[in-house]
């Protein structure tokens, strides 16, 4: 089949849900092709089935804002028709459902007809989406997809609950490479880091408001009154100056590494024991599934879909959205003991693999013949 992906080229989830998606595609022959105005940072090889399309947005001066959302419509028309793309699956609602079904509907005009895929990935509806200005072009769009996806149960409700979306919502959780996210033997790494045998916390994010970074700091001081440890940031964003701040008003320099952005998160996990995610909402926890899938168990909050994926007392310990004594309370309790520590880690190994890409890609593919072999295109 020929399929053509539309997502967001950055370290963000939704763009790594889809790169590695279309990836995955390729491997099992379907010809993948990649719309996006920058390479996407997982697509990290080329072969004979996977192709990249940029969309150019232009720079007239006349332009206060570029029109991004007309370049990425013009770019998938043209990839439709000469490509001879047989679906359109398009990643996180703005802009990228209204500009499919825009395309879509151009390409009638012209007697093609090609069906849509809208992925739902988080913000795009619990965020931005809900956001009243955007709401008339998301209701739309979406009622156009000709089948909508979700990654969790949480996200698809919230969809219902702020949108009149007619449509059915297939969830479709989020998935995980095992020959990528397993525990990597790095002794020698881990000794370079905790030469005191300290036990070692991590939190990766794109350190944005709605991640609670600074819950990570708060919870991981009170850890290290009790259990020797550090802790290791890894990602960038906006908050990063903030959080900085207020690992010296703790006086938590010391104890705190920033690694900023990393591609080889899976090495960094391998020698991790514990990984934090307090999010403020959190469609799916993508994340949080890579550490798991390293052994790593879960404190996080218990927000949006977080718990379809970290089991209370299992894999780790959901809290309350801002409970950071709770957090801290539960990592001490996995923390503290090396026999409760190792099951907690073995819990959350056997959890992932119930993510494992091997069984999510085929829901995938499953759609992608039903929604071409449907009349609704
Ligand atoms: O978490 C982010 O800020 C990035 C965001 C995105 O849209 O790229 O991630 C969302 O999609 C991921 C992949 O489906 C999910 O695992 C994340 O939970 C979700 N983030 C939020 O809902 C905040």
């Amino acid at each position: 089949m020929k399929i053509g992906i539309v997502c967001y080229p950055t370290y963000g989830g939704s763009g790594v849900v889809a790169t590695e998606l279309g990836k995955e595609l390729a491997e099992r022959g379907h010809q993948v092709h990649f719309i996006s105005y920058k390479q996407p940072a997982r697509l990290d090889f080329f072969t004979n089935n996977l192709f990249y399309h940029q969309v150019y947005v232009s720079s007239y001066p006349l332009f206060d804002y570029p029109p991004y959302e007309t370049t990425l419509t013009s770019r998938l028309v043209d990839v439709v028709k000469f490509e001879k793309l047989d679906v359109l699956h398009v990643h996180y609602a703005i802009p990228h459902a209204s500009a499919a079904v825009f395309a879509k509907q151009i390409l009638a005009a012209e007697g093609i007809h090609i069906p849509i895929i809208t992925t739902l990935h988080g913000t795009d509806i619990t965020l931005v989406g809900k956001d009243a200005s955007f709401t008339p072009v998301v209701t739309y769009s979406l009622n156009q997809s000709n089948l909508i996806t979700s990654v969790s149960q949480s996200l698809k409700d919230d969809t219902y609950k702020h949108f009149k979306v007619m449509n059915d919502i297939q969830v479709i959780p989020n998935f995980i490479d095992i020959n990528r996210f397993s525990k990597k033997p790095r002794e020698h790494f881990r000794k370079a880091i905790s030469s005191q045998g300290e036990k070692l916390l991590v939190h990766t994010s794109n350190f944005r408001k709605v991640k609670r970074v600074d819950d990570v700091v708060k919870t991981f001081g009170k850890v290290a009154e009790k259990v020797p440890s550090k802790l290791l940031l890894v990602g960038d964003g906006p908050e990063r100056h903030n959080i900085e701040q207020l690992c010296r008003d703790l006086n938590l320099c010391d104890k705190i590494i920033f690694l900023g952005k990393q591609d080889p998160i899976e090495e960094i996990l391998s020698v991790c024991d514990l990984f934090l995610m307090p999010s403020e909402t959190e469609s799916f926890g993508l994340a949080a599934l890579e550490a798991m899938a390293c052994e790593v168990p879960v404190i996080s909050s218990n927000a949006g879909g977080i718990p379809e994926l970290n089991i209370d007392g299992v894999t780790g310990f959901l809290c309350k959205v801002g409970d950071v004594d709770a957090m801290a309370k539960a990592a001490i309790h996995i923390l503290s003991d090396e026999h409760i520590l190792t099951n907690f880690k073995q819990a959350a190994k056997k959890r992932a693999l119930e993510f494992h890409i091997d069984k999510i890609i085929p829901l995938y593919e499953e759609l992608y013949k039903r929604v071409t072999a449907s009349s609704l295109a």
